[in-house]
């Protein structure tokens, strides 16, 4: 039996007992029809076709590129290294500019190459790389930009690629977080040279482990299909450098049967982001990521931004009392991908630049999101932001005394500490 949260004696920082017996996740993967899934992975095994562009791959890849309405699409075992593969078909070297608001990827995949990442500043409304900041940088050295697609909505598109053409530099896009997104009604996919979706366990549309290269040009396609099978172009004939990015039958067989079920996913990430946004509407201080009404996105990311003045908490504070609960929010990007290594000992000066990111990761909170989420739970979650702010003082208070608490709070490894100042 639940117990209600009436007091602030009753949050768990305090001693009462978590919201939920069991954790809540961010990334908690969807899965499709179980049944399905099941007799496609029994149609592998009996073909033992396992691999290496097998039937399932190839109808996966055709499904993809028919959903974002282009032309070729080369299903890999990842997104970062299909980046890693896009960004070196295209020829980018010297400097490539990225948002420093991203996951690590985006720039560990430049680096994995020698090429060094620029990092930039994003627009504080939509957390998306800012085409002004994005040209400030270019130098004789840049070849090219990669934007990213955050949180389900589309980067300034239009921006962006008025800036590569401006300076003739080759423009990817990571649209990890954006597969079933539109920009000005135009499905997210076909823009730039290249775009780049991630279908890992925790994304909206998973295969497992996976990614692809989309693009309309076939040059660039042949290419990267050639470099991601070791540059084979037959049984014994290698005409390209390359690597191994294949997508296996198993990933496909989970990605197909995730896409049957794709309306179905983003339907409920929308239930669960609305429910959110009506629950917490009355918490001072805490502000929602909004998304265009006019464009298609996936609601995967619940992201909200806490602005420790008005709430009465920081919100790492407010983490704290999060996890607490078993509500296993995430504070993606701190602290930013500049000031992760190696890129912090290169440009120790980097944050100068980046004072809208430096805000950023210092604000933002994701929420768990997922099957699991369901309205009462949100509504507990809800309860708890409540609870926190009406009470922060004794809650700071608590914090402050209990440093093992706050230890608890980053157990996954990131270091942590309650004061938000660098
Ligand atoms: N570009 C961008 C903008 C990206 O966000 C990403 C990946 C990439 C590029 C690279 O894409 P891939 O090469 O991965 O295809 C997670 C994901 O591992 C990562 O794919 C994702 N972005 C990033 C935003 O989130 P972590 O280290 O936070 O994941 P992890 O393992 O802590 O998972 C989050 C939570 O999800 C867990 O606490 C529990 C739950 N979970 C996770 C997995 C893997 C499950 O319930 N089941 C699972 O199988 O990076």
């Amino acid at each position: 039996m639940r117990v209600e949260k009436r007091s602030v004696g009753d949050l768990a920082v305090f001693g009462g007992e978590p919201a939920f017996a069991e954790p809540l996740h961010v990334g908690y993967p969807h899965v499709g029809d179980r049944r399905r899934l099941l007799e496609r992975l029994d149609g592998i095994l009996d073909s033992r076709r396992l691999t290496n562009r097998g039937p399932l791959v190839r109808d996966f890849e055709r499904r993809i590129a028919e959903y974002a309405g282009v032309r070729h699409c080369i299903a890999m075992c990842n997104a970062t290294v299909a980046l890693e593969i896009v960004t070196r078909a295209l020829g980018m070297r010297g400097e490539v500019i990225v948002p420093a608001m991203t996951f690590v990827a985006t720039a560990h995949a430049l680096q994995w190459q020698r090429i060094t990442p620029v990092f930039c500043d994003v627009d504080p409304r939509t957390h998306t790389i800012d085409p002004a900041c994005a040209e400030a940088l270019v130098t004789p050295r840049t070849t090219g930009i990669v934007g990213v697609h955050l949180w389900g909505q589309a980067c300034d598109v239009e921006g962006m690629q008025a800036v590569a053409r401006r300076h003739g530099l080759r423009l990817v896009f990571d649209a990890a977080h954006a597969f079933g997104c539109t920009r000005r009604g135009i499905p997210v996919g076909g823009f730039g040279d290249a775009e780049v979706f991630s279908f890992h366990a925790t994304k909206v549309l998973n295969a497992f482990e996976g990614g692809a290269v989309l693009t309309n040009d076939d040059g660039l396609a042949e290419k990267v299909r050639l470099m991601q099978n070791f540059g084979f172009a037959g049984e014994d004939r290698v005409v390209h450098e390359g690597t191994n990015g294949k997508m296996s039958e198993m990933s496909a067989a989970m990605g197909l049967t995730s896409l049957e079920s794709f309306d179905r996913f983003v339907e409920g990430n929308r239930r669960r982001y609305r429910a959110y946004r009506e629950r917490l509407r009355s918490v001072p201080g805490i502000r929602f990521l909004e998304h265009p009404r006019d464009e298609r996105g996936n609601y995967h990311y619940i992201v909200v931004e806490v602005s420790g003045d008005r709430y009465g908490l920081e919100r790492d504070e407010l983490l704290c009392v999060l996890r607490a609960e078993n509500i296993r929010a995430r504070r993606y990007f701190y602290p930013g991908v500049h000031r992760m290594e190696p890129y912090r000992s290169y440009f120790p000066h980097a944050h100068l630049l980046l004072p809208r990111t430096e805000r950023l990761v210092r604000r933002v909170l994701v929420l768990p999101n997922g099957a699991t989420v369901d309205e009462a739970a949100i509504s507990r979650i809800a309860e708890v932001f409540h609870l926190a702010h009406r009470h922060a003082e004794a809650v700071r208070n608590r914090l402050r005394g209990s440093p093992r608490t706050l230890a608890a709070t980053t157990a996954s490894g990131a270091t942590s500490h309650v004061s938000t100042t660098h």
